[in-house]
């Protein structure tokens, strides 16, 4: 048996001479672009996703994750450096394992780790001495030594000295083209310093900078204060917007005046609410475990609830406004909303809170129609919606224009011009020089 210093040397050389073949469970926007930052590098690189579809996009080189370009998946699969499988087996040949797979929530708001358990399995079932397993998805604090080590352990290999388990949250931030993966330092802890000197030394081949910590657990809790910051601003704006409403106060001026101080604070904006598959889901994992430790995260979890609120406050001002500007009730009004994804210039409506505002207008009877330059349909309720041309006809039309999310390349002069009555809960309008009382502003 080798001694595990072998072992270990044996995979660090290889990393480094960048041999050490490496496989991505979860070929979505965390996995995808780490298979080509990895094969880029030099690494031969096996993508690993149980979605058929996925894997047939990588291997005729066809992207579906805008921030990797086609060109450079072509390029990568066609040298062979780049493959893509939905067979697991195709783990026994591998040095290297990152689990790149989502970690949402369940209907009542619990962890569902279902997708990383799975993929913990399935590499335990193929676990050999040697290999170095990272897991990526982003989780409560003690997920890595509770959950992946002893499902990794069913195979008899003792970690540290037969493979190595660490954890490093992903830091990737759709659709940023100023901080791509190299530039994002990465945090490293493993569940033993040799664990943590491994997965540091991998991802040292791909980043600038490297920043171990002394645990799974450090690194697991990183990510989550990481991602409960934004939660906690972006829920302090929230409710200011409510206050300063009562108070004839306009919020947007408040942050704009306030981000004026060039230290000690960061500007966040009012919304509609927090969609993605973080910053809604992140608090509510951190929390769940506080509990296990007789600790009521009080702070993080109202942060939560604030946040979960702002779709039912949108609607309920909506109402108002179609009421008191509309001269109508709600019931039977024609609500065109702008922009339906999460956040502006992303196609992605997951967890977004525009539905949540529609699907709550549309329950009072209003008749809801969109556009959206990055959505082509949206299902609502029994309806699947086709996004509308900005028409000046479609705007006239519209009891209200309702602006859910304030995508760039949308021409806002021209949606105040025709729009009877606007709503705007991004300040997407702030620019437009004429401000009728006929725009409202959250
Ligand atoms: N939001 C606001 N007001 C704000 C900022 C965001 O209402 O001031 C809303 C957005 O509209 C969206 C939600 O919150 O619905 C989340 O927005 P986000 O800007 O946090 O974007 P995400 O969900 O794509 O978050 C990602 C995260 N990246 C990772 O988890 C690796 C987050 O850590 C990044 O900081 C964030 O991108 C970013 O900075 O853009």
């Amino acid at each position: 048996m080798q001694t595990q210093k072998t072992v270990a040397d044996n995979l660090r050389n290889k990393i480094l001479v960048r041999e050490a073949a490496i496989g991505v469970i979860g070929l979505g926007y965390v996995g995808l672009p780490l298979c080509v930052e990895f094969a880029r590098e030099g690494f031969p690189v096996v993508g690993l996703d149980v979605d058929p579809g996925r894997v047939a996009s990588v291997t005729r080189g066809d992207s579906y994750i805008s921030d990797v370009a086609a060109v450079d998946l072509r390029r990568l699969t066609a040298a062979g450096r780049l493959r893509a499988t939905d067979d697991y087996d195709a783990l026994r040949t591998l040095d290297v394992a990152v689990i790149c797979v989502q970690t949402p929530f369940t209907a009542t708001k619990e962890p569902d780790l279902r997708y990383v358990i799975g993929a913990l399995q399935e590499i335990a079932h193929r676990l050999h001495p040697g290999q170095l397993i990272v897991l990526q998805s982003t989780t409560y604090p003690g997920t890595t030594e509770e959950v992946a080590l002893p499902i990794l352990a069913t195979s008899g290999l003792e970690v540290g000295r037969d493979f190595f388990l660490a954890f490093s949250p992903e830091r990737v931030d759709p659709g940023n083209t100023r901080y791509t993966t190299r530039d994002i330092p990465k945090v490293v802890g493993g569940i033993t310093p040799t664990c943590t000197q491994l997965a540091s030394a991998l991802f040292a081949q791909i980043v600038s900078s490297v920043h171990p910590v002394d645990s799974t657990r450090v690194a697991e809790m990183t990510k989550l204060l990481e991602n409960v910051y934004r939660s906690v601003n972006i829920a302090l704006v929230n409710e200011l917007t409510m206050l300063c409403e009562r108070m004839g106060i306009d919020v947007w001026q408040v942050v704009e005046a306030a981000a004026t101080k060039p230290f000690g604070f960061m500007p966040f904006s009012p919304g509609p609410g927090v969609g993605g598959h973080c910053i809604p889901v992140d608090p509510y994992y951190l929390a769940w475990k506080a509990k296990a430790y007789d600790f009521n995260a009080k702070f993080v979890a109202l942060a939560a609830e604030i946040n979960e609120n702002m779709p039912y406050y949108v609607a309920g001002r909506v109402i108002e406004a179609v009421n008191l500007h509309g001269r109508r009730s709600i019931a039977g009004a024609r609500v065109l909303a702008l922009g339906v994804t999460y956040k502006r210039d992303v196609g992605d409506t997951r967890e977004s809170p525009a539905v949540k505002v529609l699907t709550e207008l549309q329950r009072r009877g209003a008749v809801i129609s969109f556009h959206d330059p990055h959505v082509p349909e949206l299902r609502l309720g029994e309806e699947t919606l086709r996004s509308a041309d900005l028409t000046p006809e479609t705007l006239g039309a519209a009891d209200c224009v309702l602006i859910l999310t304030d995508h760039r390349g949308v021409d806002y002069e021209h949606v105040i011009r025709y729009a009877g009555l606007v709503f705007d809960t991004r300040n997407a309008t702030a620019k437009v020089a004429a401000q009728p009382k006929r725009v409202i502003h959250l």
